[in-house]
């Protein structure tokens, strides 16, 4: 059996490893020198913000904070190499379609607006007013403006998201797909009805406070590596880390800080998690009830033995709704079903919950591993019930965070990029620019996709991202896009979604983040982004743009906007050329943005204030509310267990990628090289297969709805991760997430329960 693409896994996350990486990965963009100089502007006050995550930036972050995975992003962006219109004459889209992921974006950036042309199966130049012209002319066509389909990847900046919610509603419909339907959804919609704001509580500040921070579902070596550096920092004073994951995550085991000099002289590493927990997939909610089951019983002990009590009573009585009903569904769950679910036993539940009762101030953050599962929204409800019974919320130390994906998916929320808007945002706009502001919801992703499967979608417009890739069902989501009028993709660099045209079709490309983007008055603008602390700060790009022709992002939005509804409510090139007029906007229509040019351009922006975090509570009951549901009657690793030859599968990300932006073959956290398409597995389910490391199998989708889901060819790795939970990689397993599985109130695809069994793959035929 070929097992060459399994080595060593890294001996800590951080390091000379990473540090290894980056020179490789500037060495493999051609970036000049001025790219050093790029990265060491990211999050600097009059620099630009690293599109890599949405971590948040310290106080007195005048000194550039390492980190691996920012430089990817970034060196990544400003690579040397150019997909110019001589790159697609000489190409095919079929041709073009052949190419994975990570050979497509190798291409480089996008220089030139293009059109797809069907009789030569070519993408040709186009110049940018004939391309706003047929776009505008094709949306005016169509009989309803709910027939199109608006697409935001979390990028877009607060100027260009604005503007693009301003110009949809302008034109008439509500349908905003938009990638947080795939990511922190859940997050928005439980916590909107434990705590009254879709947002997390914490400030980067209370890490330094916090006695104890619980990861939940969230791998940050990979994927925020910048929050590293304060886990660290908070380990070694002294407080307590406590890991639920399936996987045996490197990041989340030991960190060698680049920044720490006797550190990497002595090749050493700081431990991060002091407890580190396995639980099964989609496990957590039974997790944290069983932890909150010991709470109980420990206060009922410290009742009786006449010691202080251990719930937080003051809190309950004055800020919360529901306790009762809660503390008795608690008590009503036996710890078989706890054990069963969660996959993790009664002792160390014990073990996990003692660490709470002791400390003073818990924050407990989350990710991807909570909120892509069928029963998310409960479960971020039951961490709230949790934290509420001592008090953990609304004050310093302490709180819940939801870790965000793109650097900027909370603030173009906060701007209006939602299917569902508030009543109150949209009063606000019809009041401010004059104009009736559509009313019914809109679609949003799995909406979307639906729409277009039954025809009643007709054109697609993705202001970044790659919707093809991102999406479940790939196979079924091409075939969907391929049937539109037309489908327009902005983008940076070349992806898939650019090759499953509509009958019109275009690539416009855009100026990324750390580029110059000039004002009409011929100074460079700055625009704003939030992160997931709710900072909303500046960012001013300082590299040359990678090609003259590319325009940015608002001003093709302006430009569509311009030919499509015209220039009777707000003037487009002028909005486009002083991003300040955007923003006088957004600050007359959004509460919180109260003296935004100001604020925006003190050094570390301003924070939008969080009821919550002040104990101000917007749901009904103006209360923190406990939700007392039941367990959910059985989670996908449980009914995996009760088929035959089933695995319950979760799809995350290597440590050489960026969501469908691959960048290397290698996952060296993990300890895989060279090779992408692996099912990482516990040694004895490999056994019961009768199969072995490296042996090859086609990954079978086992949803009960009729359609054959196969993704040919992959690899086993033996791994340290429950049995009967498996993990792979996206995007190239979205062929097995079902359009129809979707997360209980959230509507998020499943892509992290997934049932599925493997066929052994028949011999090559000679
Ligand atoms: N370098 C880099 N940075 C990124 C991204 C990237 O692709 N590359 N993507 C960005 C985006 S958009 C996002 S949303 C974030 C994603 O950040 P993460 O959420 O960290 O992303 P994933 O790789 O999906 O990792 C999910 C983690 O949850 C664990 N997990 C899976 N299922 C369960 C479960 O049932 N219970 C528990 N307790 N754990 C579980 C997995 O083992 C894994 O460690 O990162 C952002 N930052
Ligand atoms: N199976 C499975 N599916 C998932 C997930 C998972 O964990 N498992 N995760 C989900 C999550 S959390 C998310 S957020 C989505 C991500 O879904 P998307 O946001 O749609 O995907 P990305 O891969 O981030 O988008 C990459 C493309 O964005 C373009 N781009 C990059 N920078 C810019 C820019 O500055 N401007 C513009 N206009 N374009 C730019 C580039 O052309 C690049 O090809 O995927 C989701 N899908
Ligand atoms: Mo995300």
């Amino acid at each position: 059996m070929d097992t060459t693409f399994i080595g060593k896994k890294s001996a800590a996350a951080g390091g000379w490893g990473a540090l290894k990486s980056c020179g490789k990965q500037l060495l493999q963009s051609g970036m000049p020198l001025s790219g050093a100089r790029t990265m060491l502007k990211a999050n600097q006050p009059d620099g630009f913000d690293c599109p890599g995550c949405a971590w948040g930036d310290p106080e007195h972050g005048s000194s550039f904070e390492f980190c691996e995975n920012g430089v990817k992003a970034v060196s990544w962006e400003a690579t040397e190499k150019r997909a110019t219109p001589e790159f697609f004459a000489e190409h095919t889209v079929s041709d073009l379609r052949k190419l994975s992921d990570y050979e497509l974006e190798l291409n480089g950036r996008l220089t030139h607006p293009m059109r797809y042309d069907a009789a030569t199966d070519r993408y040709l130049a186009v110049a940018w007013e004939d391309a706003f012209a047929e776009i505008g002319a094709i949306l005016k066509g169509l009989d309803s403006p709910d027939r199109a389909e608006f697409y935001t990847s979390g990028r877009a900046s607060n100027e260009a998201a604005y503007l693009y919610q301003l110009f949809v509603r302008l034109y008439g419909t509500n349908n905003f797909p938009d990638c947080s339907n795939m990511c922190h959804e859940a997050s928005g919609v439980a916590l909107r009805q434990s705590i009254g704001v879709g947002k997390g509580t914490v400030l980067l500040e209370d890490f330094e406070k916090a006695d104890a921070i619980f990861v939940i579902g969230q791998n940050p070596g990979t994927n925020h590596p910048r929050m590293l550096g304060d886990l660290r920092r908070a380990a070694l004073r002294g407080a307590r880390i406590v890991v639920l994951n399936p996987v045996r995550e490197r990041g989340l085991e030991k960190f060698s800080d680049p920044q720490d000099k006797i550190e990497m002289l002595r090749g050493g590493a700081t431990d991060i998690a002091s407890h580190y927990f396995q639980p099964k997939l989609g496990g957590d909610m039974a997790a944290v009830r069983g932890m909150a089951k010991v709470v109980f019983a420990a206060e009922d002990a410290a009742v009786a033995a006449g010691l202080p009590s251990i719930l937080d009573h003051a809190f309950i009585a004055e800020h919360c709704e529901g306790f009762a009903d809660y503390r008795a569904a608690v008590e009503a769950t036996g710890w078989d079903q706890i054990e069963d679910q969660s996959g993790l036993t009664q002792a160390e539940i014990e073990r996990a919950a003692d660490v709470y009762m002791k400390a003073d101030s818990v924050i407990c953050t989350w990710a991807m591993g909570i909120t892509q599962h069928l029963h998310s929204v409960a479960t971020i409800r039951e961490i709230s019930n949790f934290m509420f019974l001592r008090g953990n919320v609304g004050r310093p130390g302490a709180g819940l965070c939801p870790v965000r994906g793109h650097s900027n998916v909370q603030g173009d929320r906060t701007v209006g990029i939602n299917e569902k808007p508030p009543t109150t945002f949209l009063d606000a706009l019809e009041k401010h620019f004059g104009f009736a502001v559509p009313r019914k919801h809109g679609h949003n992703v799995l909406a979307a996709i639906g729409a277009m499967l039954d025809g009643s979608a007709q054109a697609f417009i993705g202001l970044g991202g790659n919707f093809a890739r991102a999406t479940p069902d790939s196979a079924l989501v091409e075939k969907a896009l391929r049937g539109l009028k037309l489908t327009v993709n902005v983008a940076t660099k070349p992806n898939h979604s650019h090759l499953v045209p509509g009958e019109v079709s275009f690539i416009l490309p855009c100026l990324g983040r750390t580029e110059l983007d000039m004002g009409a008055n011929g100074t460079s603008q700055l625009v704003s982004v939030e992160d997931s602390m709710s900072m909303v700060h500046g960012s001013a790009g300082i590299n040359r743009p990678a090609s003259p022709h590319l325009l940015s992002e608002v001003g093709i939005i302006a430009g569509i906007a311009e030919a499509t509804v015209g220039n009777g409510v707000v003037n487009w090139s002028d909005l486009a050329g002083d991003y300040d007029l955007i923003r006088e906007h957004i600050e007359a229509t959004i509460p919180g943005f109260e003296d935004y040019n100001r604020r925006l351009r003190k050094p570390r922006g301003f924070h939008l204030r969080n009821a919550a975090a002040e104990r101000e509570w917007n749901t009904p009951a103006a209360k923190a509310t406990f939700f007392a549901g039941p367990l959910p009657q059985e989670t996908v690793h449980q009914k995996a267990i009760r088929g035959e030859g089933r695995y319950a599968l979760q799809t995350f990300r290597s440590h050489d990628q960026y969501n469908t932006t691959v960048y290397g073959l290698d996952d060296r956290y993990r300890g895989v090289y060279g090779e992408r398409q692996v099912i990482f597995i516990h040694p004895d389910d490999l056994k019961a297969l009768g199969a072995e490391a490296g042996e090859r199998v086609d990954v079978i989708g086992e949803f009960d709805d009729g359609v054959e889901r196969i993704a040919p060819d992959f690899r086993f790795v033996p791994y340290d991760i429950p049995r009967g939970s498996i993990a792979g990689y996206y995007p190239e397993l979205n062929v097995l997430v079902p359009v129809g599985s979707a997360g209980d109130e959230s509507d998020t695809p499943t892509s992290k329960s997934i049932m599925v069994s493997f066929r052994k793959r028949q011999a090559a035929a000679a």
